[in-house]
Formats: C-alpha cells, sequence, structure tokens
C-alpha cells in the first residue's frame, strides 16, 4: 500500500429483501450494502458479496431518502466526505452484525445474476473500505477460496447458517483474459499454487501478488461494453458510468 489515499469505488448492491434484523428497515427507503473495490469493472464476474460475520455494521442515512449498509468507521469518512445528509455526523438508524446480514439477497450493477447472496468471508479487515466486499473469484484468489471452502465444506455453512441455494448454483465466471493466465486466472493461480483453503494466508498473498498487478496492467475485457479492451483502460469508464448512474459512490481513506 502507497502513501497517497486509497481511492475506493462504492458498489450500491441493493437488498431485495429485509430478513430477520433488517425488517426493522422496512419503510426507511431503499436499502443498499455498500462494498468498497478497487477494481469496479470486475462487476460483471460478480457472484455474491461478503461480510464479516463478527463484524459490527450500521445502517445509516445515506443521500437522496437511501439507506446504507457499513461499518460506523467508513459512514463517518463518507460523512466527512460529503456524503452523508449530514456533514461529519453519520444518522444511525439500526445497529446490525455481520451475521444479521448473511443470506441477503443484493442486487448489483453489472452482475450478471439478478441477485446474489451475502456470505461469510473470514478475513475481512474493519479498519478497511466498508467490511463490505463483493466477491469475483474469476480474479480475486481471496474470493475464490472462501467461495470454494463454502462449497466444499457443509459444516462451514451451517456453522454459518448459510444455505445450499446461496452458494452451490454460482459458478465462477470468465470476465478478464490475463496473457499466461487465462480467462479466470484466480483459478489458475490457486490450482498451480495448490492452495487448501481461506486460511493458507501466505499463499493467498502471493497468489494475490502474481495476478493483481497483471490483471490491470496486460488484462483484456472479455464482457460488456468495453470488451476487447485493456482492463487498465475499462476500468475508468465503466467506473465513471457507474457513478454517473447513481449505482457507486466515491470513497477514499
Ligand atoms: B477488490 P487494498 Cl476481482 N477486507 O474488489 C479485506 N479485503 C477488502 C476489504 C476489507 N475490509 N475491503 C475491500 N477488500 C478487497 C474485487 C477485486 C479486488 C478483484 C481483484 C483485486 C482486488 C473483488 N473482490 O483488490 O488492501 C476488495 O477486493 C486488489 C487489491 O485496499 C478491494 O478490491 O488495496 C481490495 O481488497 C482493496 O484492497
Amino acid at each position: 500500500e502507497g502513501v497517497g489515499p486509497q481511492e475506493y469505488t462504492l458498489i450500491k448492491m441493493q437488498a431485495l429483501e429485509l430478513n430477520g434484523k433488517l425488517s426493522a428497515l422496512a419503510g426507511a427507503g431503499p436499502v443498499y450494502l455498500l462494498a468498497a473495490t478497487l477494481r469496479p469493472e470486475t462487476m460483471y464476474g460478480q457472484t455474491n458479496c461478503w461480510v464479516l460475520p463478527e463484524g459490527q455494521y450500521g445502517a445509516f442515512r445515506g443521500l437522496n431518502g437511501e439507506v446504507w449498509i457499513c461499518t460506523q468507521r467508513a459512514a463517518l469518512n463518507l460523512s466527512y466526505q460529503e456524503r452523508t445528509p449530514v456533514r461529519g455526523q453519520p444518522e444511525l438508524l439500526l445497529e446490525l452484525s455481520g451475521s444479521d446480514l448473511i443470506g441477503t439477497p443484493v442486487s448489483s450493477p453489472h452482475c450478471p445474476h439478478p441477485r446474489v447472496y451475502v456470505l461469510p468471508l473470514l478475513t475481512i479487515l474493519t479498519n478497511k473500505g466498508t467490511g463490505v466486499v463483493t466477491s469475483v473469484p474469476s480474479d480475486s484468489p481471496d474470493d475464490y477460496t472462501a467461495l470454494m471452502d463454502l462449497k466444499k465444506k457443509p459444516k462451514l455453512r451451517e456453522k454459518y447458517g448459510v444455505k445450499d441455494e446461496w452458494v452451490m448454483p454460482f459458478e465462477v465466471i470468465p470476465i478478464i483474459d490475463i496473457p499466461g493466465f487465462g480467462n479466470m486466472a484466480a483459478v489458475k493461480v490457486c490450482e498451480d499454487m495448490k492452495i487448501g483453503s481461506q486460511n493458507d494466508t501466505a499463499k493467498l498473498a502471493e497468489a494475490k501478488q502474481q495476478v493483481y498487478l497483471k490483471g490491470f496492467t496486460d488484462g483484456v475485457m472479455l464482457v460488456g461494453p468495453h470488451a476487447g479492451r485493456r482492463v487498465a483502460e475499462a476500468k475508468p469508464l465503466i467506473r465513471e458510468e457507474m457513478l454517473g448512474a447513481g449505482a457507486a459512490l466515491l470513497y477514499s481513506e
């Protein structure tokens, strides 16, 4: 990580049902989970999203009568970046834990599925981004191993109350070709390195080093309106389109 601020795109993923504790938000306005990403162009390959089960989140009053779900820390940063109604004072509507969010169906911009589900990821840091992460197993080794863990381990699904139908139907989607790595670079690197699970953190760090920079600099989009273009060129275009459509927010920290 550099010394300058990190510029994230926050993807607005709309909650399609408000179950359990979330039902208290009925009538409060459209509810969005805000996922922080450095790679908005990968939304074409989204299979799910992630929260930390033990993490603390909140539902906050956003702009235009919307409700935004993220960590308290991210809500405060957003409010100082003038992205909430009152500067410096995010209005907390409802306290939530990650577990309260698991199983929520969401609809996300550019996602090929009309609904994907919120699932548990144990390596989420609550002091980075929003604590909500979009999952793109084709291009992120973290996302690929965590999704495979849930698919392969019924006990893990049981532990976090994850239903089979939130996980099993969702296959890795090729969205970017990286010369030397093919069209599902994260799958290839995880298989080549024999990464067994999301807890294989040392190998995962190495896998990420191999694919992230290369994906951004040498990757070519296979899908969407910018298919055929380099990822480095497509990313800012897709990001601007999402911001213009009100489907995403800028966020830096
Ligand atoms: B990226 P950096 Cl396909 N905890 O989005 C753990 N990981 C987090 C996080 C948190 N609180 N907040 C965001 N992230 C992930 C997509 C993606 C990402 C792809 C490829 C590379 C990639 C799909 N997941 O990141 O430490 C998010 O995953 C490459 C670094 O701030 C976010 O972008 O540099 C990235 O980590 C931000 O990581």
